[in-house]
């Protein structure tokens, strides 16, 4: 009997898994991210028949044994075939992995002529005494695993492969990520766990997900990542800590990717027992050297390091009145003789200026800092700029020290982590965003000089130069939060490799990669990661004046005012007249001068300057009208109101969706794309109410102030919850919330409800802390219709714009008089606060259930 059951469930096991496996197969977690092989369709399949059935490679370095069981891996998975090994070319057909010298000590007429170098690889099918080789080749081991991943993304996308010959050359050199995980397992700015390096001041026992991690990066052509913050903690360089890292390293070269880490100038006095730091000091000098040479006896293929000094409270050269280029150089030198790079940021500041002065100005630090070392930095350093001039917001023009640099190696530093974009509980896909940067011309030669030449070091014929992203993966299973962030990691690596590639190939690639090849899920999730940039930004900051959100704190929910009166210079200089910083040369802080003459031409004038930048460069009334038309304040309320619509219809388009994709992920996204609608209207409200506090002027459309169906929490009938008032006011409805505080364990909020019978949609707005997990319920004329615990992990430990969150109620059936009530049950120092509540009929014939 028992049998009979087995076989039975055995069989309608397979019948289940034969009907449903090519569309919705099996659940993912979404840690297999864009390398998940799974089988193809019987016809896409056949396209693959006449793929050679062995493989061999030329050599058993560690980076070509991945390719090798990379491709095996991939043929298995996706194509249900097994790969023969062998282990000298064999005299009949064969994918063939190998270095061109590999190749040509294998057979010398394999190639005729190489059009690639450094980590460029070729994939051709190669005729040699009658017998068709698939060949995957590159001047680097590195580039044959290249090849691979490309092989095998092509059958994953359905390409063909037969009577291919597909050359890549990769832009630049240096194509890197950092890390800015602590060695306490924290990760500064990091939305998705723990770090997968650190763990209680040690490097974890377990690397798994490090070498997964280097695998994932590889295979978009990423070569070296810097595991620790660039708060560097000194202890890292401790000699006790090396062959932790040397741990690391080993996990790390099978995919190529060499080891660096961020260093703190001060290390040699502080754990170095020296009574200076001073990189003009010989015993600094000769400190530096012998750590040096002490990494590399352990770990020959160290990369280098990363180096934040004199700014945001980090120590550096100017303690002892000497340049970045003093310092960049101790330490260069110690490098050089190894092969090793410094990467010295930019990102130098006073983050202590006196907003007073309308001289001063933060945007123009790193180019008045680094533009008068220019030529003084060793070949073996490269400055690592910021794209744009301030940190990571949502809009910025591009720094202008790209074309400040002319003898100094460079390297754009790019934000996967979405620290001022929504931390991936919003969505924003940003190579459209990058892409912008790239491309800007900088007018910095003759002919054109988009920034990505410049960093590529095409422009100026620098040695080094290229791409570094930080990118801030933790131990999620889904390594950053949202499913779909992955595709601003795998577009950093795309771009990266070939910043030529445009954002909507991007987003094909990744969609058909990371969810299969169906037209309609491919079309959807293209279209929604496209759209997503221009809607975040268009309810959070708009017009350029920054991202609008709280600097001083999580740099996550709405906070208007944080930025300004103070000494981080992150101002947008808002007053009851109007809005921007003037930066011009004419009537402002200069900063326009640091671009070549055509590009502060372009930025000086009001008329000339992008609306979309206006409020960086020029402070305007806010009636000043725009190209667009629109004044400026209307923008402000029309682009919220619009983007908040917009981010509701992303939850729409992913739910067109549902069966078409796995149920593990499809929940995923539906979730965090329902807290971003939510969410977009917590920042629509905080910053229209704002602005029309500060201007006076009306919303022409009357949405500002008028919220319909919206009754706030403080005007219902409550016991034992009280009113209080939030701060900043503008991020709670009417400036109040109730708060059901100790001594009182349970307090409920309860009104009547007047309209009209139907069908209706309820929000609850209520604040949802890191630090407690209160429970809430909603009881219509007594009966419980939902219920719920405030259990996210949000960047909040008080009632405001970061805690702000919607719950909402779908299908609610209510009549004239029904009494609603919602009780909540504080827990810790969350204390089930309250903001309002919104009704709203159900659209006629929907389908909502
Ligand atoms: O944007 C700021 C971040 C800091 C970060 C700094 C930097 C690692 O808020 O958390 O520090 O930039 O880039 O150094």
């Amino acid at each position: 009997m028992r049998r009979f059951h087995l076989l039975h469930m055995a069989v309608y096991g397979a019948l289940l898994f034969l009907g449903l496996g090519a569309k919705c197969a099996r659940a993912e977690t979404g840690a297999d991210a864009w390398l998940r092989y799974l089988p193809l369709e019987k016809n896409a399949a056949r396209k693959y028949a006449r793929l050679p059935a062995s493989v061999v490679a030329l050599g058993d370095s560690p980076v070509l044994g991945s390719a090798k069981s990379e491709l095996i891996r991939g043929i298995r998975g996706m194509l249900a075939r097994p790969l023969r090994e062998e282990n000298s070319l064999p005299h009949e057909s064969a994918i063939i992995l190998g270095t061109v010298s590999a190749l040509q000590t294998a057979a010398p007429t394999f190639l005729e002529h190489v059009d690639f170098h450094g980590d460029g690889f070729l994939l051709a099918t190669v005729q040699l005494h009658g017998v068709a080789y698939f060949v995957v080749t590159s001047t680097s081991e590195r580039g044959v695993l290249y090849g691979v991943f490309a092989l095998l993304s092509r059958i994953a996308r359905g390409e063909s492969v037969s009577a291919l010959r597909e050359t890549q050359q990769p832009e630049a050199p240096i194509r890197w990520v950092d890390q800015w995980d602590n060695l306490d397992g924290r990760i500064e700015r990091g939305y998705a766990g723990a770090s997968i390096f650190f763990e209680n001041g040690n490097v974890r026992a377990d690397l798994t997900r490090a070498a997964d991690y280097a695998r994932l990066l590889a295979s978009v052509g990423i070569n070296g990542c810097a595991i620790n913050n660039v708060n560097a903690n000194p202890h890292v360089l401790e000699d006790s800590f090396l062959p932790q890292l040397a741990r690391v390293a080993d996990v790390f070269r099978p995919w190529g990717v060499q080891l660096s880490i961020s260093v703190d100038l001060s290390s040699p006095k502080v754990i170095g027992g020296l009574d200076t730091f001073d990189p003009a000091d010989p015993n600094v000098a000769e400190w530096w050297k012998k750590k040096v040479n002490d990494i590399y006896r352990l770990i020959p293929d160290f990369a280098g390091v990363v180096v934040k000094a004199d700014s945001e409270g980090r120590l550096g050269p100017a303690t002892y009145a000497r340049t970045p280029a003093d310092a960049a150089k101790v330490i260069a030198r110690a490098l050089a003789p190894h092969g090793g790079i410094v990467f010295y940021r930019a990102f130098v500041y006073n983050h202590h200026l006196d907003w007073r002065d309308p001289t001063n100005d933060r945007a123009k630090a790193a180019y008045d800092i680094f533009n008068p070392l220019d030529g003084k930095f060793d070949d073996n350093v490269i400055i690592q700029i910021k794209h744009g001039p301030i940190d990571f917001q949502v809009r910025e023009p591009v720094s202008p020290l790209f074309s400040g640099l002319e003898k100094t190696n460079e390297a754009i530093e790019l934000q996967v982590t979405q620290e001022y974009t929504g931390q991936q509980r919003h969505l924003c896909f940003l190579p459209p965003m990058w892409k912008e940067v790239l491309d800007f011309d900088m007018h910095a030669g003759e002919r054109r000089t988009p920034v990505k030449d410049i960093v590529a070091g095409k422009t100026f014929h620098r040695p080094f130069g290229g791409f570094v992203a930080v990118v801030n993966v933790g131990m999620d299973a889904n390594w950053l939060g949202h499913p779909l962030a992955m595709a601003n990691l795998y577009g950093y690596g795309r771009l990266a490799w070939n910043p030529d590639l445009d954002s909507t190939a991007i987003a094909e690639e990744w969609a058909r990669l990371s969810f299969g090849n169906d037209p309609a899920v491919v079309q959807t999730i293209a279209a929604m990661l496209l759209a997503s940039w221009p809607i975040y930004e268009s309810y959070t900051g708009p017009l350029g004046a920054g991202t609008l959100t709280d600097i001083l704190g999580s740099h996550f929910g709405p906070g208007v005012e944080s930025s300004e009166r103070n000494g981080w210079g992150q101002w947008h200089r808002a007053d009851h007249h109007g809005i921007g910083m003037d930066r011009t040369a004419a009537t402002g802080s200069g900063y326009v001068d640091q671009y070549r003459a055509p590009v502060a031409k372009m930025y000086e004038s009001l008329d000339s300057t992008p609306d979309e930048l206006l409020l960086f460069f020029h402070h305007v009334p806010y009636t000043h009208v725009l190209h667009s038309g629109k004044t400026v304040i209307q923008q402000i309320y029309d682009s919220h109101y619009a983007g908040a619509e917009a981010a509701a219809r992303l939850v729409q388009q992913w739910e067109s969706l549902k069966g078409q994709v796995d149920e593990e992920r499809y929940q995923a996204v539906l979730r965090r794309l329902e807290y971003q609608a939510g969410h977009a209207i917590v920042w629509r409200d905080a910053v229209c109410n704002w602005f029309f506090q500060i201007s006076g002027i009306v919303d022409q459309h009357r949405r500002v102030g008028h919220y319909s169906g919206r009754i706030e929490a403080e005007a219902m009938y409550l016991e034992d919850y009280l009113p209080f008032e939030v701060v900043p006011r503008e991020t709670a409805s009417g400036g109040k919330a109730v708060e059901c505080a100790p001594p009182a364990e349970k307090c409920s909020a309860a009104f009547r409800f007047d309209g009209a019978a139907g069908r209706y949609e309820m929000d609850v707005e209520y604040f949802d802390q890191s630090n407690g997990k209160s429970k809430f319920r909603v009881l219509v004329s007594d009966q419980v219709v939902d219920e719920w615990i405030a259990d996210d992990r949000l960047p909040a430990t008080k009632p405001g714009g970061d805690s702000s969150t919607r719950r909402r109620i779908f299908g609610l059936v209510l009549r004239p008089g029904d009494h609603i009530r919602i009780e909540g049950v504080p827990d810790g120092e969350e204390h089930a606060a309250l903001d309002y509540v919104e009704i709203h009929a159900l659209p006629e014939g929907s389908t909502r259930p």
